[in-house]
């Protein structure tokens, strides 16, 4: 470990006695929600958890923590915390339960698997999952290994898009990863005498001090800022980074394929390029070039938005650069043309010959491959249970098993139509549909009400649950559990430090109890579940330590590949040979993949589905530009609503609308508003935004107000200022992959007495919805 360290100061064990404290030193991160995976100290009292601090020793955090995390003492004792399995006894939607032991729960669960196995088979049983929290191999491992069903679903997120476009576009151009090189994890960070900083970052569609997505800690970006590192925002609004960059480009929304083709296009024509990286380590570089073409600056300065000028000076900034590095974000994949976008931005970091170097994308794999995520279990699916995949026939990137999901728009019309089969029964484990993560919210809560048994796997009781859960399984919170954790960040693990509130389980308990009932066979070996996550930790060749090893040894188990070029040196693939892990061993720019699963290689710019070029006739009812979910600090997707001090910082729903436009439309600041398009409408209160085009709003998603009623018609006032009554589901390019949750339309009018009288969620629970039907 490095000298920079205050060992005097901060200790570097694992556990430690200070004062009436005991000190645990480890990482937090799911439950509550985060990516992130901070190292902390964990100070506990009579096994309560008393307060926690950043660690100082952690090279990921470096001591910083946000706020959620700082608030932890709070959400894990809050009283809203489900304490225990609930059964439902009233009709869905009356919010009545009745608490049950966990062996009535698994009996329950039990029964219903084994009627539904005999009558309709193992696959009517849909999981379905959440975002990248520490629940992920649990549910698809319950899913797969134990009910044997070969369906699980990214939630309702339409066309899967979060990340998967990103990081499907890197895979099957460069064959792993690519992250951006802040020497983020690295024990010396800067003082490595073999990194450079990145002398530009180009930060797209993301905003990463708010979110810290995918792993990938914002203020690493800061940190780089101090070292004197340049900034390029692409972003439709002024953002905290975009204030402080060289350049900011304000998109329009939806239309990033586009600036990437134009950049591109500068990039070629002005023979900015890598020649050397070009000519030895890629493949299809002509067409390319050829396909550029059909983007001139002032066509991309058109549908942007974006100065001509400003276009060039990126592609110059950027391409000119020693190294250049991308943080990229969610904006990217969601848009139709979120596949043909994340291709061309891959390319751009390839061609200027910014892959796998010092302060550019490194190539990235899981920490020593410990990569237990959601395609876990796949090995115990059978060829024919594989075939009955709902609606992955549709899909080529689906069908070809390269994602472990099945399509989540095709669910939906699954449920709907009961073809190929009616589902029997949704098991949902870290994923609040109906409040957040679905697109046409009242259309999945409608469909999700005719499945006949649903289980809520979960920490609160969420207007999903009550809408249409049977049965709710109370989970444990992070500084709770005994887990582990690697992503783009380094394994480690996460240590148990408070006592367990009330009857609750962890995800990981919960599938060996579950599995040692129902599938004993695969589960004998296990009797806790750290014999578990030693069985993952130890599955890898060539590394032999165990869960107790990593808590111990928590100082040694920082490691990501800091090797660059690896591609030059043979260390990517199994043959040993130089190159990528790609069909030809090259970065492949035309992607033979593609070819086979019949989609163009080379991305092209998509129009919104509806917008001024697409839908015009529309556009003069709903004349705005919609994008959604800008990232909150005190609220990861639904949740955090209950917590005190978060709501403090978060009391309302808050809509960014430019004072010009808002002035035409009659709203002060402070003002509720409706957002309303064809689908539906939701009420938020709007906050001038300055630094919007007068054209573009933006909606804040995820918001119920668990202070509500929860019985329906109020069902928390989920569907009141739910800006998911107004995006899609179902509207995607043409690889299945990215929604137009960011770029959809509506129009604004204060809401009034008169037009505030029957509230959206009484119309959705109550009146059979907006009455929107697709033609
Ligand atoms: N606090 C907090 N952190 C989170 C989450 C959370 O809910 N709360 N969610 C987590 C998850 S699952 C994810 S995926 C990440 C996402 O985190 P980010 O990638 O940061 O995504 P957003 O905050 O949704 O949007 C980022 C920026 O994109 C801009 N934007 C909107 N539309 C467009 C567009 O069409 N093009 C471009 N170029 N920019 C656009 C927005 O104005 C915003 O500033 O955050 C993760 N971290
Ligand atoms: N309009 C719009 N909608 C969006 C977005 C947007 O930008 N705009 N962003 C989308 C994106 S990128 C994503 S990834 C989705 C995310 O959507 P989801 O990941 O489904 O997030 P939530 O809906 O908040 O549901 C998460 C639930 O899991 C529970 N939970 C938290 N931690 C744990 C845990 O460790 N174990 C278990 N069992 N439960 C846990 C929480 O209490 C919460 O009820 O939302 C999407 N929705
Ligand atoms: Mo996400």
């Amino acid at each position: 470990m490095s000298e920079e360290f205050n060992k005097e100061l901060y200790k570097t064990a694992a556990r430690w006695q200070e004062g009436e404290y005991e000190v645990t030193r480890t990482a937090v991160w799911t439950a509550p929600g985060c990516h992130c995976s901070c190292g902390v100290l964990l100070y506990t009292k009579d096994g309560k958890l008393e307060k926690i601090e950043g660690d100082p020793n952690s090279p990921v955090n470096r001591g910083r923590l946000c706020l959620r995390c700082i608030n932890m003492v709070e959400q894990v004792y809050s009283p809203e915390r489900l304490k225990w399995p609930l059964k439902r006894v009233g009709e869905r939607g009356e919010n009545k339960w009745e608490r049950i032991t966990w062996d009535e729960a698994y009996k329950l669960i039990e029964e219903k698997y084994y009627e539904l196995k005999k009558n309709y088979g193992e696959q009517t049983i849909v999981t379905l999952v959440g975002t990248g929290r520490n629940a992920m191999w649990q549910p698809a491992v319950i899913t797969r290994t134990i009910f044997g069903s070969p369906n699980v679903s990214f939630g309702f997120l339409s066309a899967d898009s979060c990340y998967q476009p990103r990081m499907t576009a890197n895979l099957i151009k460069a064959g792993d990863c690519l992250i951006a090189d802040c020497s983020q994890t690295h024990p010396l960070r800067e003082a490595r005498p073999e990194w450079q900083k990145p002398e530009v970052i180009l930060v797209w569609g993301n905003n990463p001090l708010v979110s810290n997505g995918d792993g990938f800690l914002g203020h690493w970006i800061v940190d780089m800022m101090k070292l004197g590192t340049k900034l390029i925002v692409v972003d439709p609004a002024l953002t905290w980074l975009a204030a402080r960059a060289e350049l900011w480009l304000k998109i329009r929304p939806g239309t990033d394929a586009a600036l990437a083709l134009g950049i591109l296009n500068v990039v070629i024509n002005e023979k900015l390029y890598d020649k050397e990286f070009v000519e030895n380590w890629t493949y299809g570089f002509d067409e390319l070039v050829e396909r550029v073409q059909e983007y001139p600056v002032e066509k991309v300065s058109e549908i942007t938005w974006i100065p001509k000028e400003q276009i060039i000076q990126a592609a110059r900034m950027y391409a000119n650069a020693k190294n250049g590095a991308i943080q990229w974000g969610l904006a990217i994949d969601m848009q139709m043309a979120a596949m043909e976008a994340s291709c061309l931005i891959t390319d751009l970091m390839a061609i200027t010959g910014n892959i796998d170097v010092p302060g550019g994308m490194v190539l990235q794999r899981y920490a020593y491959n410990r990569g237990k995520k959601y395609g876990s279990g796949l090995e115990n699916i059978p060829e024919e249970m594989l075939l009955k995949r709902i609606g992955t026939y549709e899909s080529p990137i689906h069908e070809s098993g390269y994602t472990p999901f099945i399509p989540p728009d095709k669910l939906l019309e699954t449920l709907e139509s009961g073809k190929p089969y009616p589902v029997q029964m949704l098991w949902m484990q870290g994923t609040n549909p109906i409040t957040n993560m679905a697109g046409e919210a009242p259309r999945v809560y409608a469909a999700m009400k005719k499945v006949p048994f649903n289980v809520v796997v979960d920490l609160f009781m969420t207007p999903t649950a009550v809408a249409c859960a049977d049965l709710v399984l109370p989970v444990a919170m992070s500084v709770e559990r005994n887990s582990f954790r690697s992503w783009w960040t380094p394994l480690r693990a996460l240590t148990k430090a408070a006592d367990r509130y009330e009857d609750t389980k962890t995800d990981e308990e919960i599938v060996l109890d579950l599995g040692k009932r129902i599938r004993p066979d695969r589960f004998e070996q296990y009797n806790t579940a750290e014999d578990f996550l030693d069985d993952f930790l130890k599955d890898d060749e060539g590394v032999d330590y165990d869960f107790k090893d990593l808590v111990e040894k928590v100082q040694d188990w920082w490691d990501w590949d800091y090797t660059y070029k690896k591609y030059e040196k043979g260390l990517l693939r199994a043959d040993g040979q130089p190159g990528f892990v790609t069909p030809t061993g090259k970065y492949e720019i035309t992607s033979t993949l593609f070819d086979v699963w019949g989609f163009d290689s080379l991305g092209f710019h998509i129009e919104p589905a509806e917008g001024p070029n697409t839908t015009p006739e529309l556009m003069k009812e709903y004349p705005l530009i919609l994008t959604t979910g800008n990232r909150l600090w005190g609220c990861f997707h639904s949740e955090h609503r209950q917590f005190p001090t978060m709501r403090e910082i978060h009391q309302q729903p808050m809509m960014d609308i430019h004072p010009e436009t808002a002035k035409a439309l009659g709203i002060i600041e402070g003002d509720w508003v409706w957002l309303e398009n064809r689908r539906g409408k939701c009420k938020q209160i709007a906050r001038f935004n300055e630094g919007l085009d007068p054209k573009v709003v933006r909606g804040e998603h995820g918001w119920w107000f668990p202070e509500k009623e929860g019985a329906e018609p109020v069902l928390f006032g989920v569907f009141d200022s739910n800006i998911n009554n107004l995006t899609t589901m179902g509207v995607h390019g043409p690889t299945h992959y990215g929604a137009p949750y960011k770029s959809t339309i509506c129009k604004v009018y204060k809401v009034t007495p008169e037009n505030d009288k029957v509230t959206p969620s009484a119309i959705v629970t109550k009146m059979g919805g907006f009455g929107y039907v697709k033609k």
